[in-house]
């Protein structure tokens, strides 16, 4: 067996904690990601049989039976999991049942994964089925993307066009837009089906007055997405109290758009 802790999705947990943390994205415990593993690649490093504990979900993932995530644990600061990954991270495997985690490793000290599993892997289920390559699904509470919902009309279009129209790279980050849900309470299952749904369309969405989701097939593209909103965000709000003289228009949101190929929601410009 090779060690664990010197496996490139620990190592990866690692990293992409550390520097959310340093963003000043996830503060105190705010914060969790889902990292759908290989198998093959995990029994090179823990006996699969081995189950250490089981803990029950709360909610049926039965399109996700028998897949390993890697995933952060409740009440965990994203501050200490380089320090120790293995009190603050957890390796789960969801079981025949499809609503019982099998711990196979982590949570050292007792813990459990996530209080928001549920958005997680209900996220997971959907992204899946668009994009079979998806492995990653990351929640965070960036500064100005939080901002930007307090004052800002929320919804879908509205969002994105604000987005799109401060920053040129925005609609070829996004071309599908940003999801966007209205404030509710988190870590519930309601919560979860509600982020999943928005999931079918778009693989960012954004909880009022909370923070973000985003997802994709590495941490690169997950992490790539959210930071993209958050320059965007940030932008915005920098200038929004000054004259607004230039804005990318319809035209040339679409002039770009076509340039870099990305079918984008033709329906949010005003053309
Ligand atoms: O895990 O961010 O949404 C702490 C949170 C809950
Ligand atoms: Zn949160």
């Amino acid at each position: 067996m090779k060690d664990i802790f010197t496996a490139p999705f620990v190592k990866e947990m690692e990293a992409t904690t550390a520097n959310m943390y340093h963003l000043g994205w996830d503060e105190r415990n705010g914060g969790n990601i889902s990292y759908m593993l290989d198998e093959k690649e995990v029994s090179e490093y823990l006996d699969l049989d081995n189950v250490i504990r089981t803990i029950p979900t709360g909610f049926n993932a039965k399109e996700l039976i028998g897949k390993i995530f890697i995933v952060t644990g409740t009440g965990k600061y994203f501050k200490n999991v380089e320090s120790d990954p293995e009190t603050n991270l957890g390796i789960i495997r969801i079981a025949s049942d499809g609503e019982t985690a099998e711990l196979l490793w982590g949570y050292k000290d007792g813990g459990k994964f996530t209080s928001e599993l549920p958005a997680h892997l209900m996220s997971h289920t959907e992204r899946l089925k668009i994009d079979p390559e998806n492995r990653i699904v990351m929640h965070c509470h960036p500064d100005y993307t939080l901002a930007l919902t307090q004052a800002h009309e929320m919804t879908e279009r509205a969002i994105t066009r604000t987005l799109w129209q401060v920053m040129t790279e925005s609609i070829v980050v996004f071309p599908e837009g940003v999801g966007v849900l209205p404030w509710m309470i988190c870590g519930t299952n309601d919560i979860g089906a509600a982020t999943a749904e928005k999931m079918k369309q778009y693989r960012l969405v954004i909880w009022t007055l909370h923070g973000i989701y985003g997802c994709g097939k590495d941490m690169d593209e997950a992490f790539g997405l959210i930071e993209t909103v958050e320059k965007a965000a940030k932008m915005y709000l920098l200038a929004s109290h000054l004259p607004q003289i230039n804005r990318i228009t319809d035209e040339q949101l679409r002039a770009v758009a076509e340039r870099f190929g990305v079918n984008y929601r033709k329906d949010f410009l005003d053309i």
